[in-house]
């Protein structure tokens, strides 16, 4: 089934709790790139996610949001990713925090623009998993076992490869790209320019620019074109 997603190459995310002037705000939205993300692992608010969903709004690619807290999750999104933990011990980041969000909120949530997405977390000295308590040590093999159990066993709409702060291990990378039937694969981590966006992807269906936006704008921009001009592996 094709879905917003289904065609995104590469995405920009913003944090709320960064600032990115109103200029370069502008080049990203003008850039190319399929989509942004708007998420982050920590210091995010009702008032910084609202300010900086209001400077996107009326922009012409889909802004989403990944809803890393109930209270974040504000109306005008074209899309809402609830993430989940996929290779984490503590069970509230896999399901419990969300069945604690339905409790309140179901007659809510715009299921039609709501999508699960599997988290599986690789830096372990990324806030992501510190804060959810991610082991991150996982073997290529024990990797590609969560990629089948989002694929096969939960049939997950995404899957996403985070190694935020820190370029991935592209073999890893691809041993999951490999076992994976339905479940798109984004990965998001240390692209800081042309060569990485590429090699990444090469291997993912989506790649995530995130953090050189706040200290190379140049370089972020330039991931843009290096993925569209890479094809995907098969
Ligand atoms: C973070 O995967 C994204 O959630 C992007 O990672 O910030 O390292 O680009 P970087």
């Amino acid at each position: 089934m094709k879905e917003l997603f289904s065609d995104w190459r590469h995405v920009f995310k913003l944090d709320p709790d960064r600032t990115l002037p109103q200029r370069e705000l502008e080049a990203v939205l003008g850039s190319g790139t399929d989509a942004i993300m708007v998420g982050g692992s920590s210091g995010l608010t009702y008032d910084n996610t609202a300010a900086l969903l209001e400077r996107l709004t009326g922009s012409d690619i889909p802004i989403v949001l990944e809803v890393t807290h109930p209270e974040l999750a504000l109306p005008g999104f074209d899309a809402y990713l609830i993430p989940m933990v996929l290779n984490t011990g503590q069970g509230d980041w896999i399901t419990g925090r969300q069945a604690l969000a339905l409790e309140e909120m179901a007659g809510l949530i715009p299921w039609e623009k709501t999508w699960a997405e599997g988290y599986l977390i690789l830096n372990e000295d990324c806030e992501a998993a510190r804060v959810s308590g991610a082991d991150a040590s996982l073997t290529e093999f024990q990797a590609a076992a969560y990629a089948r159990l989002a694929d096969r066993l939960m049939r997950l709409p995404l899957l996403y490869v985070e190694y935020s702060g820190r370029f991935g291990d592209m073999g890893l990378l691809r041993r999951v790209k490999r076992v994976l039937s339905g479940t798109r694969l984004i990965y998001g981590g240390g692209i800081d320019g042309p060569q990485r966006a590429s090699q990444a992807a090469r291997i993912a269906s989506t790649v995530v620019v995130g953090n050189v936006l706040y200290h190379d704008l140049d370089g972020a921009l330039s991931t843009v074109q290096a993925v569209r001009e890479t094809e995907q592996e098969i």
